[in-house]
This record gives structure tokens, C-alpha cells and sequence, in this order.
């Protein structure tokens, strides 16, 4: 595999010598932001795992290879492009083979964490079981990447323009342990509530570092979802988003949007009709994820 790696000797170094190590994906960077936010935030992304002693790795397929470890000039092109593909796991083969531009989503990027052999990645939110899946079978690669892929994701929950029941329903099955740091509900990224009870709570990093090792030393294959919900101050209310989800939904399907390109609509047309708030809370919970995921890879580590 090493052919399609180009690793950045600073994360190379780090993991030759056990160091603390947080993977970061660009589908946010490039199809879930505008610029010039997007690459603020990204930059501040990186400073708050720096921060928490553990060195970023922001993962994006260069020219036909996977990039471990940005540059700021590639973050800031990632940011501006318009002709960036979105790589989840069935892209990957064409647009590495074909030298493109990918940003890559949660599974794409978990998998090439997984080659390089980064443990603990980081994000916003996952792709889900999306509403209507009963039909649409709209299932997002996110989760059965998690099935098989031994690095753990650190979000603040699901969207709820997915349905989280089913999201819910689908990791059980799947075997993956969903742990929300520090309540009993499960967060749904705007809000630290979602009306779901978490499977499970644990309320120190410690604890979690230790699940990590003991699901993987029981030689378990697979994620653990570990849900980190959005700090108060920056909370949006349920039924508030609610009404907002609801019209992009509607939009969704009188443009006939379908496939690759559900989710990053909904997530556009959200962003574009809560202006400043959404934003700024999506911001805040990112951050606060990259401290939680920085402070899990250091006590993994150690
Ligand atoms: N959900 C969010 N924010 C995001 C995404 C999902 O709240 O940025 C992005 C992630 O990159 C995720 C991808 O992996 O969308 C899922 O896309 P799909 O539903 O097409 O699998
Ligand atoms: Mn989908």
C-alpha cells in the first residue's frame, strides 16, 4: 500500500516513536463549509490537537495518492477548489487511479488512517441511516466502514437529518459501541440532545482509552463511536433545527438530489438558511472534539 501513501515525516515520526496521533477527514473542509471558514477552522482544528499533545493528521487524496498530514497550502486549496471530488470507500480506486482531487468522508478517511496505522480520528458528524432508508436504502458507507475498521471516531453524534433510531439500530448490529462522553443521552451534533439513550456512558478519558484497548485486544475488528455532545453555550435547540431539516428535506426532493449528493445538499442548505449560528456551532463542536479526540490518543498511547 505504500505506493499510495505519501506520509508527512512530522506523522511519520510520531507514530515510528508511539507518539499520540489524531486523524482529520477533508469532506468537511472542501463540501461541508464555505471558504474561507472552512480552512480557519481546519487550521484551528489542527492548533487544538497540537494543543492537547498529540500531533493532526488531516487526511486528502493528492494527484492520485493519500495524504497524510497536510500542508497549510494544501488545506487552503482543499478549501478553494470547486472541482474537488467527495471520496468515500467506492471512489477511492477511481480517483487514485485517475491522479485526481478527493476530499475524503469519514469511511475513505478511517480507511486510510487504518493503513497508516492512526488509531483515533476525528470529526463532526457521521453519515447514517438516512430518514425514508426504509425505501431509499440510503445507508451511508460511514457505517459499515465502522464495521470492519479498527479505528475509533470521535463525533458529536449524528445529524438528525439522518434517523438516528435506525443509525442507532444499525451500529448494534454491526457490533460497534457507541460511548457518549459524559451524559446518558445521545447527542445529535447541534444539540446535546437527540431523545435517544446512549448505550453507553463513560465520563473520563481514561475509561475510554481503556475500551479502545480491550475491544481491540479481544481482537474485536471494528470502531467504537464515541459521541462527545456540543458545548452548551454553543447549543441549537431540537425543534429549531427541526423546522430547518425539514425544508431542506423538501428541497432535497423536489431537485431529485439522490446518492453522493444527499448529504452534502442538506448540509449546504442548512448552513445557507441558518447563516452564523450553524456555523459557529459546528465550529465549536469540532474544536471541542479535536480536544476530547487529542486527550483519547494521548492516554491510547500511553
Ligand atoms: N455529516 C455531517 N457533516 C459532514 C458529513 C456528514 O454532519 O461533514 C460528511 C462526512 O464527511 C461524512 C459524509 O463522512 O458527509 C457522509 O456522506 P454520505 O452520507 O454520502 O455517506
Ligand atoms: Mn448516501
Amino acid at each position: 500500500m505504500k505506493e499510495f501513501l505519501e506520509i508527512h515525516p512530522e506523522v511519520e515520526n510520531a507514530l515510528a516513536n508511539g507518539k499520540a496521533v489524531v486523524a482529520l477527514e477533508s469532506t468537511i473542509i472542501s463540501h461541508g463549509m464555505p471558504y474561507p471558514k472552512n480552512v480557519e477552522t481546519a487550521l484551528g482544528v489542527e492548533e487544538v490537537v497540537r494543543a492537547n499533545g498529540a500531533i493532526p493528521a488531516t487526511i486528502a487524496i493528492f494527484n492520485g495518492k493519500c495524504h497524510v498530514g497536510l500542508t497549510n497550502e494544501q488545506l487552503e486549496y482543499f478549501g478553494k477548489a470547486k472541482d474537488v471530488w467527495k471520496v468515500s470507500l467506492r471512489d477511492m480506486p477511481f480517483v487514485i487511479s485517475q491522479n485526481l482531487y478527493g476530499a475524503t468522508t469519514v469511511a475513505a478517511t478511517m480507511r486510510i488512517a487504518d493503513m497508516t496505522g492512526i488509531k483515533i480520528f476525528v470529526t463532526g458528524g457521521i453519515g447514517g441511516v438516512h430518514r425514508g432508508a426504509e425505501t431509499s436504502m440510503d445507508i451511508s458507507a460511514d457505517l459499515t466502514e465502522m464495521a470492519q475498521t479498527s479505528v475509533a471516531v470521535v463525533s458529536a453524534g449524528a445529524k438528525s437529518i439522518l434517523d438516528i433510531g435506525l443509525t442507532l439500530e444499525y451500529l448494534e448490529t454491526m457490533g460497534i459501541p457507541v460511548v457518549t462522553y459524559g451524559q446518558e443521552e445521545f447527542p445529535s451534533f447541534y444539540s446535546r440532545k437527540s431523545g435517544f439513550r446512549s448505550p453507553l456512558r463513560l465520563d473520563s478519558i481514561k475509561e475510554i482509552a481503556a475500551l479502545l484497548d480491550t475491544k481491540w485486544k479481544l481482537g474485536l475488528t471494528g470502531s467504537v463511536l464515541i459521541a462527545n455532545p456540543v458545548p452548551a453555550e454553543q447549543e441549537i435547540a431540537t425543534d429549531e433545527m427541526e423546522l430547518h431539516i425539514q425544508k431542506a428535506l423538501n428541497a432535497a426532493k423536489e431537485k431529485n438530489i439522490s446518492g453522493k449528493e444527499v448529504t452534502p445538499f442538506l448540509l449546504k442548505y442548512i448552513a445557507d438558511h441558518t447563516k452564523g449560528e450553524s456555523l459557529e456551532a459546528n465550529i465549536a463542536l469540532i474544536k471541542h472534539n479535536a480536544k476530547v479526540g487529542a486527550e483519547i490518543a494521548v492516554a491510547y498511547a500511553g
